[in-house]
């Protein structure tokens, strides 16, 4: 047993994925007994490595959703596997779902404009095509995760976007206005979600419309609460310094962000002057008082609170030089803020927080430890035994310590609050353990979002991967178990277990997402589940055929050359996994039809001829059969 696990443990991850899959199409999936080499791998469970593999055919024990930065989508991953199980297009175009040119998807790109980049995109003639997508986090109920929805932040476009959990698909995204680029996002943790909480990242002149354009003295950052239920702003609170990253606290009375530039300078060397910058607390009751109280003054539309320092509504608590992540621990007491230039991070006791806005105790008072754990600090995780999981970004490493005597010694006693250390190939950024963000922390699996692999891989040209890193953390040491290479970028991720998840199969008829293409049908007298039926409306042809495999109801229709056609296509199949799809040929038209949706595409017919549309999902052993033609007359 000991031979085997040492074996096991110090196997690369290529034998370990080769073995395991011979393995186990050998002898089923599961358990897993040694061939070849002659020694015997342990069961599933036993050791660090196996414990990764899941066996074909098993299914992961955790969910992870994880950001794909400047790609702009949520990406599904099983975890222990890292196995990329799905892609959710959000702030990104979409080629294979139809994700910003489906009429349904640009209804929920466009509805949550303002109304200034709504006419300056119109006048261009789409949505944005980019995002920055880097903090998924899910809603809570109690404290912990409750399975409705995921909610991401757009750095790139300043937006918020929310993803129902039930089908796996955007479904809100809404503009901030006041802000510029939001960066830290957290749900409230209690009572519920509740508010979404997100950082306007960069300083700007509110409003930003050519007034004190190279006046930083006048640009001030934003921080806003979103209702999370309608996707709306509730209030944005102005302060001091730029925000990054922020976290929520388990009593729902405080939010606490970091401020790196308090310095508020516009270039580096002004950025990283001051030894001192701070996170700011929100008093999220107080907030609320004064917006009901009519305190707040109405700017884009919503209520802005000043929070500049002062103010009744924030407290600013010192923190050495650019603290950046922000991670409230499952003890539902600490709150650990990142150093990022300092090599410490700094433990915020949020029962200390009251004193400071009821008897203006000094803001110091509410840290109670300041562990010193290496190079580059940036953000920390958690198990459910008192033990916190910190990235070093310059020395490569993950730091353990505990929290318990990180406060003792920040009393004077004499403990090492570190626990262990492991490298990380390498410069790591976020790092997440399973359930770790919430009060049903588990300790089982640390995952090291890393920004460089540089050699871990097959060499890939100039652009190489980045590199996820799963790590089994039941022990005392940290133990590496799997390498992952990923395309830009995995920014952060949260790990949630899979039974707080329960997606749906198929769509249900009367789903919000395509309920416009019902009311559009009705208006003209088409069922969307029987009918198949073209309709003429000036210059505007609407399409509306049903699917079942492998056949679509209408195999032809014709309109006129300079048309604007829209096709509505409903997928009767009620088959698991019977997606279909329409692809109009030479047309750039490409969609997404899942079982018991509807979706639907508008484009200009503009060029006479035979197009062909088909099914671009294989669907069926007649897959190639399911198409159709366009005849185009010339104008
Ligand atoms: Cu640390 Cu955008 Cu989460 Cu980057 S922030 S690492
Ligand atoms: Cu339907 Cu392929």
């Amino acid at each position: 047993m000991t031979t085997s696990k040492k074996r096991s443990d110090a196997m690369t991850r290529r034998e370990m994925l080769g073995r395991s899959a011979t393995v186990t199409a050998l002898t089923g999936a599961g358990v897993i007994s040694g061939v070849g080499t002659g020694v015997a791998l342990a069961p599933r469970s036993a050791s660090a490595a196996s414990a990764a593999t899941v066996g074909p055919g098993d299914l992961d024990e955790y969910y992870g959703f994880w950001s794909s930065g400047q790609t702009g989508e949520v990406r599904i991953v099983g975890v222990p596997s890292m196995r990329e199980l799905m892609r959710i297009p959000v702030f990104n175009r979409c080629s294979a779902t139809g994700w910003g040119q489906t009429n349904e998807s640009l209804k929920v790109l466009r509805d949550g404009m303002l109304p200034e980049t709504k006419a300056y995109l119109e006048s261009r003639g789409r949505t944005w095509m980019n995002g920055d997508a880097h903090h998924p986090h899910m809603s809570f109920t109690d404290g912990t995760y409750d399975g409705r929805y995921l909610f991401i932040n757009d750095k790139a476009n300043t937006r918020v976007a929310r993803i129902r959990c039930d089908v796996m698909k955007c479904d809100k995204m809404i503009e901030i206005p006041n802000a510029a680029d939001i960066h830290g996002l957290r749900p409230q943790k209690f009572p519920r979600t509740g508010y979404i909480f997100a950082n306007g990242e960069h300083r700007i002149p509110i409003p930003n419309d050519g007034r004190d354009l190279d006046d930083p003295s006048k640009y001030d950052a934003i921080f806003t609460a979103i209702d999370g239920d309608k996707m709306e702003v509730a209030w944005q609170v102005l302060v001091d310094g730029n925000l990054d990253n922020c976290d929520a606290d388990y009593q729902g009375l405080y939010a606490v962000s970091t401020c790196y530039n308090g310095e508020e300078g516009v270039n580096l060397a002004q950025m990283t002057a001051n030894e001192q910058d701070w996170a700011v607390v929100f008093d999220i009751k107080r907030i609320e008082a004064a917006v009901k109280a009519g305190k707040a003054k109405m700017m884009a539309g919503v209520p802005v609170l000043d929070g500049h320092k002062g103010s009744p509504y924030t407290r600013y608590i010192p923190i050495s030089n650019s603290p950046h992540g922000c991670n409230t621990a499952p003890d539902g007491k600490h709150i650990v803020i990142n150093g990022k230039l300092s090599p410490t991070v700094s433990v915020i006791d949020v029962t200390k927080l009251p004193a400071l806005f009821d008897n203006d105790a000094d803001p110091r008072s509410a840290i109670v430890a300041e562990p010193e754990l290496g190079l580059g600090p940036l953000h920390t995780a958690f198990d459910d035994k008192g033990n916190c999981y910190t990235t070093l970004f310059l020395d490569s490493q993950v730091a353990k310590w505990n929290l318990d005597k990180a406060v003792r010694a920040f009393k004077g006693e004499k403990v090492d609050p570190i626990l262990d250390k492991i490298d990380v190939q390498y410069q790591p950024g976020h790092n997440h353990t399973s359930m770790g963000e919430t009060k049903e922390a588990d300790g089982k699996w640390l995952v090291s979002l890393n920004k460089f692999s540089k050699d871990r891989f097959l060499n890939t040209g100039p652009l190489k991967p980045e590199n996820e890193q799963l790590i089994d953390i039941t022990g005392d040491k940290m133990k590496l178990v799997h390498d992952g290479p990923t395309f830009a970028e995995p920014h952060d991720c949260i790990i949630v277990r899979a039974d707080i998840v329960n997606p749906a199969s198929v769509y249900t008829r009367d789903d919000p997402i395509f309920a416009e293409a019902v009311a559009q049908a009705k208006k003209d007298g088409v069922t969307l589940e029987s009918g198949s039926k073209v309709i003429r409306d000036g210059n505007k042809v609407r399409v509306y055929m049903y699917s079942v495999a492998p056949t679509f109801s209408m195999e032809k229709f014709t309109v006129k050359q300079g048309n604007e056609v829209t096709i509505y296509v409903t997928n009767l199949d009620q088959v698991d996994d019977l997606t279909h799809g329409l692809t109009m040929a030479n047309h750039g038209v490409c969609m997404e039809v899942g079982p018991q949706a509807t979706a639907s595409v508008t484009f200009v017919a503009d060029r006479p001829g035979v197009h062909w549309y088909y099914c671009q999902w294989f669907c069926h052993a007649l897959h190639m059969e399911m198409r159709g033609r366009m005849l185009v007359e010339a104008a």
